[in-house]
């Protein structure tokens, strides 16, 4: 069939529209149509060039919510009419990965996912004859995708894609990376380094498990009204404050954060949230994703002194499990999502929700289909 889709030709060149191919779904795998999609900076950095695994052509885009609209054979947990979050990490519920109740990175299909095709090896979607690869198992940057079903959330009915969309990625990651990866207890003293899409959300997680102080630190001084409405108590700018912003953060916080988060990709920051943390207990968790070649460091003294460094990815969340759960959140008003949204537009506009990104003018922009 014939789709919208907003293709990456090459790394560093703006998403060009075109009406692309796409095949039907195989065994095991579901037709979806995409209703609405978030822009995350992973996409961004994808498209920079920097993702040591993005290929190109490739359709982006992994934070959309859509219906499915054709099953293949032996799909046996989905339905036409069913409302998804695509999975960019999947749950099969039976790999070593799933089994071990230790983590949420299933395993079962990523060797093919992280090359852009489908779990038999090959691409649904083709431009003029030609393959055009999926990424992140997901490529919510066409209005109807295909993938497998163990990578869809089944979630109700009567919540707003353009809204829920944003529960594929930031708002799981975030809130995730508090409560699944971290297990913030009440009374923690939090910093946040970086006040996006991913950050706001680790905030408002925080203020949910009842956090004490959440530090919020940006370069970006118009992010600070935003935080504090969902919960930061106190503001560090690095570009305002005299001396190291290690020093000012253990100060502020009585010896060092009980809990912190990198949602930038930035070594140094990642450095920084490390060794910010307080001696004996404190653990960072990065989030942020960091380009080709990028390595962090630190004393191992740091660690000799009982600071725990951790990663997170999809906030520990799994999917099919946890994704309909936060839907529910969502509904009952327990999250906030609509006031992260800053911008909607539609495809054609695609380009500008990333250049609001680039320029700091907005947390998440979605694209309504
Ligand atoms: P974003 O662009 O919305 O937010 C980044 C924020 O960092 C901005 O507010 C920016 O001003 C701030 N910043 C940049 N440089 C800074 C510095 N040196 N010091 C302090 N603040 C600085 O991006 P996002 O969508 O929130 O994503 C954040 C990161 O998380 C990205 O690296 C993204 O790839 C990653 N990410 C990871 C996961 C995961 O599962 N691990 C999921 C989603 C996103
Ligand atoms: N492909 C990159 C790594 C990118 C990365 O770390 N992705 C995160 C999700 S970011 C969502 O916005 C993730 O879940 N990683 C785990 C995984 O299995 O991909 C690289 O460096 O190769
Ligand atoms: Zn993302």
């Amino acid at each position: 069939m014939d789709v919208r889709a907003a293709v990456a030709f090459e790394a560093g060149k703006p998403l060009e529209i075109e009406t692309v191919q796409l095949e039907g779904p195989k065994p095991g795998e579901v037709l979806v149509e995409i209703k609405a999609t978030g822009i995350c900076h992973t996409d961004l950095f994808t498209l920079s060039g920097e993702d040591p695994e993005g290929a190109f052509p490739a359709i982006l885009g992994h934070e959309g919510a859509g219906v499915v609209v054709e099953v293949g054979a032996g799909v046996k947990s989905l339905a036409v009419g069913d409302h998804v979050i695509p999975l960019y990490t999947p749950e099969c519920r039976e790999c070593k990965s799933c089994t071990s109740r230790k983590t949420n990175l299933c395993t079962s299909i990523r060797a093919t996912q992280g090359k852009g095709v489908m779990p038999d090896g090959t691409s649904r979607f083709s431009y003029k004859g030609k393959p055009v690869l999926h990424y992140m198992g997901c490529s919510t940057f066409s209005n109807y995708t295909v993938l497998p079903e163990i990578a869809l959330a089944k979630v109700r009915k009567d919540a707003p894609f353009d809204k829920i969309c944003y529960i594929g990625c930031g708002v799981t990651t975030g809130i995730g990376a508090v409560i699944f990866t971290a297990g913030v207890e009440p009374g923690a003293n939090v910093v946040v380094f970086g006040l996006g899409g991913i950050g706001l959300n680790v905030i408002q997680g925080a203020k949910m498990v009842g956090a004490n102080m959440i530090v919020g630190v940006d370069i970006n001084p118009s992010r600070e009204g935003l935080a504090r409405e969902f919960g930061m108590t106190h503001f560090v700018n690095p570009k305002e404050i005299k001396g190291d912003v290690v020093g000012h953060i253990v100060e502020l916080t009585g010896g060092g954060a009980d809990y912190s988060f990198e949602c930038i990709g930035n070594v140094n920051t990642m450095r920084q949230a490390l060794e910010c943390c307080h001696r004996g207990w404190g653990e960072s968790v990065i989030i942020g994703v960091a380009g080709a070649g990028q390595e962090i460091s630190t004393r191992p003294f740091q660690l000799v002194t009982g600071r725990v460094w951790k990663g997170s990815a999809f906030g520990g969340a799994r999917g099919r499990t946890d994704v309909p759960k936060i839907v529910d959140w969502y509904m009952d008003g327990k999250i906030n999502i609509d006031d992260l949204i800053t911008h909607t537009l539609p495809l054609e506009d695609i380009n500008k929700g990333f250049d609001l990104m680039h320029e700091g003018k907005s947390i998440r922009s979605v694209v309504v289909y």
